[in-house]
């Protein structure tokens, strides 16, 4: 697969009256064509955290909806549900299984990313095999639970010169910085709240697919 253009992740933080499976089918709509599922364990005590068997089966229906659209899957956090559902591929942050074991599980055909906040993060994950680099937070973001300074479109400039793989910037892109991120040298932009929070979730994915397919 290609790492390129806009990599939507499906995550219903900011929006949890949409399952993530709703969510998925209205950004697929839009023309995605790589997206992530990242279902954290619920962080409020009134909300249960996802059962393993719940984030399976929803795996499982998300892959079914990309294999109808052609667009490819990646999983958040978890080799073991991506295995399962024979996902396209999986993203590692920093403090998550090291990327060597992940990819014994997983094998050397499925893309593993890794999540990056500074030069030296990137250029040891892309040491250590990864097959594209998150980089981010560009800016401030209030999806991400915990808080990580922004690292600015100074650093994005660092990391795609001093970097010689797909670079998907991440945190806080919106309509109007996105351009900066494409002037910068990022392949693509992981998007959440910019899609997620929009009135019309296929029509705000699918005007950042053909932003990219334009450059
Ligand atoms: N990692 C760094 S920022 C972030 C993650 C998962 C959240 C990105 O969400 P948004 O809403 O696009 O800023
Ligand atoms: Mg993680």
């Amino acid at each position: 697969m290609q790492i390129k253009g806009l990599y939507a992740i499906i995550d219903n933080t900011l929006t949890s009256h949409l399952s993530h499976p709703e969510l998925a089918e209205k950004i697929l709509r839009g023309g995605a064509k790589i997206i992530q599922l990242r279902a954290k364990p619920s962080l409020s005590s009134k909300k249960p955290a996802v059962s393993d068997r719940e984030l399976f089966e929803t795996a499982k229906i998300i892959r079914e909806l990309t294999r109808q659209t052609r667009a490819s899957l990646i999983i958040n956090d978890r080799a073991d549900i991506a295995s399962a559902v024979e996902a396209d591929g999986l993203h590692l942050g920093q403090d998550d299984l090291p990327l060597a074991n992940a990819r014994k599980i997983l094998g050397k055909n499925k893309v593993i990313g890794i999540s990056t906040h500074n030069i030296e993060e990137a250029e040891r994950a892309g040491k250590e095999g990864a097959d594209y680099i998150g980089f981010g937070p560009i800016f401030s973001s209030e999806t991400k639970g915990k808080y990580i300074p922004p690292q600015g479109i100074k650093s994005l400039k660092q990391v795609t010169a001093a970097i010689d793989l797909p670079i998907i910037a991440i945190g806080g892109i919106n309509e109007k910085n996105i351009e900066e991120v494409i002037q910068a040298g990022a392949d693509g932009a992981a998007i959440i709240s910019a899609i997620t929070t929009a009135e019309d979730i296929t029509a705000k994915t699918r005007h950042f697919v053909d932003l990219f397919n334009k450059t």
